[in-house]
């Protein structure tokens, strides 16, 4: 073992010998550390053999501690509890952006297509599973500053189980895409995929039909200084995301629907409009050059007329698009209950120069999901020795709570103002918002104390003009408020959805329902930031009701490159993460725990007075059979309902005994049988 395994091990344990045995690790290749049933994965940034077949073998149905730290063994652990103790499980991925929380929640869902069931149908579904991450990557992710695949969508997935842990299939949650890239992207950013793997992949012939042209640079959507990416195979992609969209189950008349949609978004991007007076006063806009109307309107059945009158006249009042969506991706059902792992893929926290809603939105995000982590890993953890009527140290720790408050407040949370600024009369800009902003969080400073969620609010004079900064529980990020109304309002004049409803497109009429002259809905669709909110919400409470699964992802440098450990960087992460602090927590306690019932169940066989049957409460039993083997009395203590061990090893010791003892009543069985032949 190089280095370390679990960071509970680690003797004298400070942050130095914690970011030093990272290091070590990550010099040779061992990506993987744990805290306690944490797994720590350090990005390699480049390709390790330990992704094989045979490793998944290797993983599958044994102990946790009992191989060297990889992402196999937390969902091999998962897919076992689900399996065998029916407990519903979520595997929930954090890290900032680049840190590889997307390769593993693929890595998990391989193993656990690898482990699961078997069978022509069951290999149907699973390959569905597999292959909806191409597709989703190619609509949702893209290249930025911060990774060249990065995630610009929430993901959660829970993949259904029947009793007996085959796959049934799956649903698929997005939250909030970053739609605004489609439109714009930042210097050295790309737009999604998508764009760029069809005009590289796909034939002459599929290009002619589609009216586009191979060369990017005829494009205004597409940004040129960065159209190509080192590593990124745009042609193989756009072969690899064909093949998926049919095993996903897309047919081909709905894979070529899509292929137009996208192909007339790039025609929409090179329409430019030139302002028109009218003799009323009012301006208008009007279609400069027509022949990417006219392609456009042909690629969606619309009439080239009915198109323009919308680009140029707005009336007002219209309702929202669609912000999450659910897929089904196999329809395969049972009656019995359904065993559910949800495996949870979002943005990573990030902070760039020029940080607009789509930040705010994301790291707001992010810090809901620390807070999971806190209130599970952290809070749980103490809680339950209080419970259990173990002696406990308490464990100082920082919690987000109060930032998640200044964000989601139902009263004067930021959310709250920008929402109520929105839905204001009169004459509302991104200046007014932050204005109310400042106010108000300046009225509360004034009043509060220093420890107030206020002071995550920071301000002072040296903001620059138009901006706002929070204190996250990763960094402080400046917000620019430019943009922040109108994306929260997200409206989509009715005058356009009208229009796309009167296409003559299978796709795109489903996708503007709210074009349909006979649904017209006057009330006011609700706001970008109420829905994400509301879903983040659900999205908690549903992570709340499962067994947690834990993968922190690091990221090694910001240079995107293999073998480089940056310190300072590192350190960053680990301090915001709480990973020492879950060290603490996890060193001043036991590392391991389990109910008494099923451990004496497992482990009766290794002493005489337990087996083959206790009488009396499993407590007593756990207690004759810890003694019997001799485990010294400080490695363990007894909680109300649970046996709290404190050192992996002497849950190794355990388990080797039980071995041994199988092993041996084989062989018996054996000489038997033949003492029979
Ligand atoms: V973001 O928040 O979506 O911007 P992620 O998802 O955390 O971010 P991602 O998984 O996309 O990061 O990883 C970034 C890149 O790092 C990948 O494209 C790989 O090139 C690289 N990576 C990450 N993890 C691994 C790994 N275990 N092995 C090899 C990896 N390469
Ligand atoms: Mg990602």
């Amino acid at each position: 073992m190089i280095g370390v395994g679990d960071m509970v091990l680690i003797e004298p344990l400070s942050e130095d010998t914690f970011i030093e045995n990272l290091k070590k690790r990550f010099d040779h290749n061992e990506i993987y550390t744990y805290i306690g049933s944490v797994v720590i994965s350090m990005n390699p940034y480049k390709s390790l053999p330990i992704y094989t077949a045979e490793k998944v073998e290797e993983y599958r149905n044994r102990n946790f501690y009992e191989l060297s730290p990889h992402v196999y063994a937390l969902a091999d652990e998962a897919y076992r509890s689900l399996r065998e103790q029916d407990k519903d499980q979520c595997i929930l991925i954090t890290g900032e952006s680049g840190a590889g929380k997307t390769e593993a929640s693929k890595f998990v869902m391989s193993y656990v297509a690898a482990v699961c069931g078997k069978g022509q149908e069951v290999n149907k579904v699973k390959e569905q599973l597999l292959q909806s991450n191409p597709v989703l990557e190619a609509f949702g992710n893209a290249k930025t500053v911060r990774n060249d695949n990065s995630s610009r969508f929430g993901k959660y997935m829970d993949i259904e189980f029947d009793f007996k842990g085959d796959p049934l299939g799956g649903v698929i949650s997005n939250y909030l895409l970053e739609k605004s890239r489609v439109v714009k992207q930042p210097r050295g950013e790309r737009n999604f995929h998508i764009f760029y793997q069809l005009l590289s992949g796909a034939s002459d012939d599929t290009l002619k039909k589609l009216k586009l042209d191979r060369d990017f640079s005829k494009y205004n959507y597409l940004s040129l200084d960065s159209a190509t990416v080192n590593g990124l195979d745009d042609a193989a992609s756009f072969r690899t995301v064909r093949n998926a969209m049919q095993i996903v189950g897309f047919m081909e008349d709905e894979v070529q629907s899509i292929l137009e949609l996208v192909a007339a978004v790039l025609k929409l991007g090179n329409i430019e409009f030139k302002p028109e007076s009218r003799c009323n006063g009012y301006d208008e806009s009007r279609v400069k050059d027509k022949n990417d109307l006219k392609e456009m309107c042909e690629l969606l059945g619309i009439e080239q007329s009915v198109l323009e009158r919308a680009f140029s006249f707005r009336t007002v009042e219209a309702k929202m698009e669609k912000m999450s969506t659910t897929l089904n991706v196999a329809q395969a059902q049972t009656k019995s209950r359904k065993k559910v792992m949800g495996v949870l893929d979002i943005y990573g926290f990030e902070i760039f120069e020029d940080n607009s809603f789509e930040q705010f939105i994301i790291n707001y995000c992010n810090e809901k999901l620390q807070q999971i982590f806190i209130e599970l890993t952290l809070r749980e953890e103490q809680e339950e020795y209080v419970r259990e009527g173990i002696e406990w140290t308490n464990i100082e720790y920082f919690n987000n709570a109060i930032i998640c408050d200044l964000i989601e407040n139902n009263k004067n949370g930021i959310l709250a103002m920008l929402d109520e600024e929105c839905l204001r009369p009169g004459t509302v800009t991104d200046e007014t918002f932050l204005d109310k902003l400042n106010t108000v969080c300046a009225e509360h400073q004034h009043f509060e104390s220093r420890q107030s969620k206020n002071s995550k609010f920071l301000t002072d004079h040296s903001l620059p003009h138009n901006c706002f900064r929070i204190q996250h529980y990763a960094g402080k990020v400046l917000y620019r408020v430019e943009g922040f109304v109108d994306k929260n309002n997200d409206l989509l004049y009715r005058d356009l959805s009208q229009a796309m409803y009167k296409a003559n497109h299978s796709l795109i009429k489903i996708l503007f329902p709210e074009g349909n002259p006979a649904k017209v809905n006057l009330k006011r669709p609700p706001t970008a930031g109420f829905q994400f909110k509301a879903s983040v919400g659900t999205l908690m409470k549903n992570l709340l009701s499962k067994n947690p699964n834990y993968i922190r992802c690091i990221k090694p440098n910001d240079k995107k490159a293999a073998h480089i450990f940056t310190d300072s960087l590192v350190c960053h992460q680990v301090r915001y993460l709480g990973l020492m602090e879950n060290v603490r927590v996890r060193r001043a306690g036991y590392a391991f725990r389990q109910a008494y019932e099923p451990c004496l169940e497992r482990y009766k066989m290794l002493c005489k007075q337990t087996w083959p049957h206790w009488k009396g409460p499993a407590r007593g039993g756990v207690e004759v059979l810890l003694t019997d083997l001799q485990v010294p009395a400080e490695e363990f203590a007894y909680g109300r309902s649970k046996i709290f061990i404190r050192n992996p090893r002497t849950l190794f010791f355990l388990e080797e005994k039980r071995r041994q003892c199988l092993e041996d009543l084989a062989t018996l069985i054996q000489k038997i049988y033949r003492g029979w032949k």
